[in-house]
């Protein structure tokens, strides 16, 4: 990698360069110089990004964006320029599984990722990072914004996506799936459910991040403040619910996405005050009652939404999201599975602590 690391402005030699956090789409290297100044380097995805250019123009707008508002260098991400100025480079020694675009960020220093929140009150951080991000964007001209990934949260193509690969079935895998597809299928009447709601107006179209991800917060190490929400590949016009679904999908489902023993799998519930908790007294004041009153659904929808993508991507070959260890994503399906069943159960629960909190925020602002 340091025939790469050499076409970027870094602060002296870079001596060391490893496979760094735990992202499923892009190849993630933590590089340090020989003056202990830390950076991460990127490939970037270009079959899941195919418009590389327009996806570093979005990074370098809503990141100059964030500048302007008064962010310093920990708490947004600082892109490091190519010798020749440019934001990314495009790299190719011959050697196949180098070739492609790279990119570097400043490492947030004295930062930390957090793959499961350690406790009630680091996942109320990682939700007003989240819900202060949105507000951040609040006034960001949205159709400036490139679709990064067309139809990303599109829960409707997702299923059509879904029953292509059922129909095209290349590795002969749906037959040994078929619970778990019956499962997305029977649940398909959710989908449109929000989309329907934004096509009639009953909710706004804001700039959200689109993968919130517990960790795609960096954390102060010492003092587990959220310091930069990173990952900014998918900021796009989306629903405000997508993003806080995402993260009770990640974060608050008892186990890790791919924990094989599903027992453990269910909606914590005080993680899910918490979290709702952080994101409304960030962002709440903002928000319009239907979209407050549609969290609980949208934590439904995106964990169903995700699953089927696993799912789809399992059948067609793991080709989308990496794996490591066969069957991996087929796994990663059947935590989300089981999670969108116990949301279900626990619809009316969720209801219940959302207008609750909701009032308290309300109260205290
Ligand atoms: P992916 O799209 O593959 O998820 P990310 O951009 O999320 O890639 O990067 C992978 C991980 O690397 C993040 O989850 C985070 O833990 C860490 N990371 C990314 N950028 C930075 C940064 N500038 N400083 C510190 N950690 C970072
Ligand atoms: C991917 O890039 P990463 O690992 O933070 C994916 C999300 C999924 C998530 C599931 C661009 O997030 O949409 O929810 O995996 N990102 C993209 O873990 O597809
Ligand atoms: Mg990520």
């Amino acid at each position: 990698m340091f025939d790469i690391l050499e076409r970027f402005c870094l602060d002296g030699k870079a001596v060391s360069c490893k496979p760094y956090g735990s992202g499923h789409i892009n190849r993630t290297h933590l590089v340090t110089t020989e003056r202990g100044h830390a950076y991460i380097l990127q490939k970037i995805n270009d079959d899941v990004f195919q418009d590389v250019s327009a996806l570093m123009h979005n990074i370098s707008s809503v990141t100059r964006h964030l500048r302007a508002a008064g962010l310093d260098e920990r708490h947004v991400l600082t892109l490091v320029p190519a010798d020749d100025g440019a934001e990314y480079i495009f790299f190719d020694n011959g050697e196949t599984e180098k070739a492609g675009y790279y990119r570097v960020y400043e490492f947030i220093s004295d930062g930390l990722s957090l793959d499961h929140p350690e406790n009630e009150w680091v996942f109320r951080q990682s939700a007003l990072a989240f819900g202060r991000f949105q507000m951040q964007l609040k006034d960001f001209p949205a159709a400036t914004l490139a679709q990064t990934i067309p139809k990303f949260h599109d829960t409707i193509d997702r299923y059509r996506l879904l029953r292509r690969a059922i129909d095209a079935d290349a590795l002969g895998r749906a037959a040994g799936v078929a619970r778990e597809i019956d499962f997305a299928l029977e649940r398909e009447r959710y989908a449109g459910c929000m989309l329907r709601m934004l096509e009639c107006g009953e909710l706004p179209l804001r700039v959200t991040h689109n993968d919130t991800k517990l960790n795609n917060v960096v954390f102060d190490a010492a003092t587990r403040e959220p310091l930069c929400v990173v990952d900014l590949d998918t900021v796009m016009p989306g629903l405000s619910g997508n993003d806080f679904g995402d993260s009770i999908r990640f974060g608050a489902s008892g186990g890790a996405e791919d924990e094989r023993d599903l027992d453990k799998i269910g909606l914590c519930l005080p993680l899910f005050r918490a979290y709702a908790n952080g994101f409304l007294s960030a962002c709440g004041e903002a928000l319009t009652p239907a979209e407050i009153e549609t969290l609980p659904l949208a934590a439904l929808l995106m964990t169903l939404e995700c699953g089927v993508r696993f799912l789809t991507d399992y059948l067609e070959g793991d080709a989308y999201f990496r794996i490591h260890r066969p069957e991996h994503n087929l796994d990663r399906a059947r935590t989300q599975f089981k999670l969108v069943a116990d949301l279900e159960r626990k619809r009316d629960a969720m209801q219940s602590i959302i207008r609750e909190e909701a009032k308290c925020v309300r109260r205290k602002g």
